[in-house]
């Protein structure tokens, strides 16, 4: 099954991420799409909330990697990158990525990508992928203390955008970049995102393994970990918490 050819779409959902999850448990195929057009428990990464308004895209994908799938960390990374080439594509404007999930115009985030595996004993049974993008949100859509750092298509570009367009644009680059993921042929995916990466140059905080790492970022590395040049060499971040300075 390719990507979308089975569509559940709802008004409201609590969070696309657990509709989607369940699903996956009760065998449905890859490529299932779910989409709400508002969502009452949206969320990000490490329990975080994900402000979810009508207009925004909010939407999972259930994925089944065969044969079974080791680069966990670069899932994020290829579907980031389709999701800020649509985006680019179809508003006609500037779209980065900041590593890990984040879709960015400038400073601002339009948007952001979660990945979750489900495991079944020591074997990945299938992953649940996550995008939110701000599209048809006003600014005060936002709660204010997201309105400095948050942005949307409607904000940036004064029109409104068709999220069915946008919905399908994505699904059409996703699943190419996806498939050549499966097949071992990373070189275009990191081509891209370092076309697309707004993080070289700058400087980040992290705490790895109990280690401070205070450095400039460099990019990514094979594995989708952050390389960060410190005084004391080249150092890898692959998970936790990143502060950007
Ligand atoms: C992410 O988390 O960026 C991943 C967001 C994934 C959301 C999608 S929507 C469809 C699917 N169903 C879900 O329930 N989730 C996925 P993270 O990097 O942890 O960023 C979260 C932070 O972004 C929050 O703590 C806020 O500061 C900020 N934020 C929240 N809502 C936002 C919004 N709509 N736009 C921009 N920033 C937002």
């Amino acid at each position: 099954m390719g990507f979308g050819d089975q569509v559940e779409w709802y008004e409201e959902l609590p969070s696309t991420m657990e509709t989607t999850a369940a699903r996956g448990r009760e065998g449905a195929p890859e490529g299932l799409l779910v989409v709400a057009e508002r969502q009452t428990a949206g969320r990000g990464r490490l329990g975080r909330h994900w402000e979810s308004p009508e207009g925004g895209i909010w939407l999972s994908l259930l994925l089944k990697p065969e044969p079974a799938f080791q680069s966990f960390g670069l899932i994020g990374i290829c579907f980031a990158i389709a999701a800020a080439e649509s985006a680019s594509h179809v508003a006609d404007l500037q779209v980065g990525v900041k590593w890990p999930n984040d879709i960015m115009v400038g400073d601002r985030k339009l948007g952001g990508l979660l990945a979750e595996s489900h495991v079944e004993g020591d074997k990945v049974r299938f992953i649940v992928i996550g995008l939110g993008m701000n599209v048809n949100i006003p600014a005060e859509g936002f709660p204010a203390p997201l309105r400095d750092s948050a942005t949307s298509l409607l904000i940036e570009k004064g029109t409104p955008f068709s999220c069915k367009a946008l919905i399908s644009d994505f699904l059409e680059r996703s699943e190419p970049l996806y498939r050549q993921l499966l097949a071992g042929n990373k070189d275009k995916m990191f081509e891209e995102w370092n076309r697309l990466d707004t993080g070289p140059g700058k400087r980040i905080k992290a705490v790895r393994n109990g280690e401070v790492i205070d450095g400039q970022v460099s990019g990514i590395d094979p594995e989708g970990a952050l390389l960060v040049e410190c005084p004391d060499g080249l150092k890898a971040v692959s998970s936790g918490e990143v502060e950007w300075l």
